[in-house]
């Protein structure tokens, strides 16, 4: 008999969805999977607006298919100087689940983002006192630390004292990739919690040099140590309320991965949840999915659980090589592997 695994219906809590044709090419990929997902707002350009935002929902609304039920939360991306009445206002309308910092040029479409968190410590009292949470890509951007290290070097130089100021305030530190962060989270307050992608759980730095230069495994941040990896899975898979699903799915066509200065990201989309199970099963920690898909997420965030389930059945998967896109192709995580857990509904 077929083995199955049920799991309540999971959300993705960090998310890049595109907009104009690519948004048409990816968004049925996370919405048949994922019943909500928390969208990335770094757009160019970046939405910072709460008019911007939800005219950016109702973009992503008509681009998933009818039939399938999906919610998209919205994101303010966060400039020097923002203004808090319109991210208390946006919040209060419902538009704006959370706010981003992305540190200037951090990563992909980040050059609008913040230089000094100064700049933004108005907005951070706010988002404090209404209970908005801050979603953090975490790495400084000085190009004088070592790229592997830019993680682990702004906990030290901006996170603690930004939770110091601000200790009551929601934070969740984005796509978490070294034991440095997985150590802070765990041991910082309740109201501190961080995502994890599919790929930091599944390669190590290894992977983008395995025989040559491999462009399918940069994302940002990048890819660290072994020990590492180990340590994400352990969080992952510990059964800690801290730590939860966020694929980071960065969708980037292939030519522009496959160039001379090729782009940052990983697109994980279509074959997440298969992902994440793979790792799991290898950890020995299928019953902990479910926590780590469809409910620490939710309760960080104060919202519902979702009331649905999803089926995923032990069956071998070829993940194909690439898949056309926006006139293009996309080349997804694992391509050309057999992951062995499938989605069916
Ligand atoms: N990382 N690529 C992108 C975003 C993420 O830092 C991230 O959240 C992207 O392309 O938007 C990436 O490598
Ligand atoms: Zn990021
Ligand atoms: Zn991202």
């Amino acid at each position: 008999m077929t083995e199955r695994l049920r799991l309540r219906r999971p959300d993705d809590w960090h998310v890049h969805l595109r907009d104009g044709p690519m948004l048409a090419a990816v968004a049925d990929a996370t919405a048949r999977q994922f019943a909500r997902a928390i969208v990335m707002p770094n757009l160019k350009p970046p939405v910072t607006t709460a008019a911007a935002a939800a005219a950016y929902r109702e973009r992503i609304r008509a681009a998933v298919s009818p039939g399938i039920a999906f919610e998209p939360l919205m994101t303010c991306y966060l400039v020097d100087g923002i203004n808090p009445d319109e991210l208390v206002r946006g919040h209060g309308e419902g538009i704006f689940t959370a706010a981003k910092l992305y540190p200037a040029h951090a990563t992909t479409n980040s050059a609008h983002g913040v230089t000094d968190v100064r700049q933004i410590y108005p907005a951070l009292d706010a988002m404090q006192r209404i209970g908005m949470p801050l979603l953090i890509h975490g790495e400084v951007t000085d190009h004088n630390v070592d790229i592997f290290d830019r993680e682990a070097v702004f906990i030290e130089r901006t996170l603690k004292t930004m939770v110091a100021d601000f200790p009551a305030l929601k934070i969740v530190f984005e796509h978490i990739t070294t034991k440095d962060a997985v150590d802070f989270v765990r041991d910082a307050s309740p109201n501190i919690a961080a995502t994890i992608t599919p790929h930091h759980l599944a390669i190590n730095r290894n992977a983008m040099f395995d025989g040559g230069m491999r462009p399918h495994f940069y994302c940002l941040p990048v890819a660290k140590r072994e020990l590492h990896r180990l340590a994400l899975r352990a969080a992952a898979t510990s059964g800690n309320p801290k730590f939860f699903l966020g694929t980071d799915s960065a969708p980037h066509a292939v030519e522009t991965k496959e160039a001379d200065c090729g782009c940052a990201g990983i697109y994980n989309a279509p074959f997440a949840i298969e992902s994440y199970a793979r790792t799991f099963a290898e950890e020995g920690a299928l019953d902990r999915l479910e926590g780590f898909a469809s409910e620490f997420g939710p309760r960080f965030y104060g919202l519902p659980l979702n009331p649905d389930f999803i089926t995923l059945e032990r069956a071998p998967t070829p993940v194909p090589g690439r898949i056309s896109a926006a006139g293009s192709e996309l080349v997804p995580f694992h391509a050309g592997e057999v992951l062995d857990w499938r989605f069916v509904a």
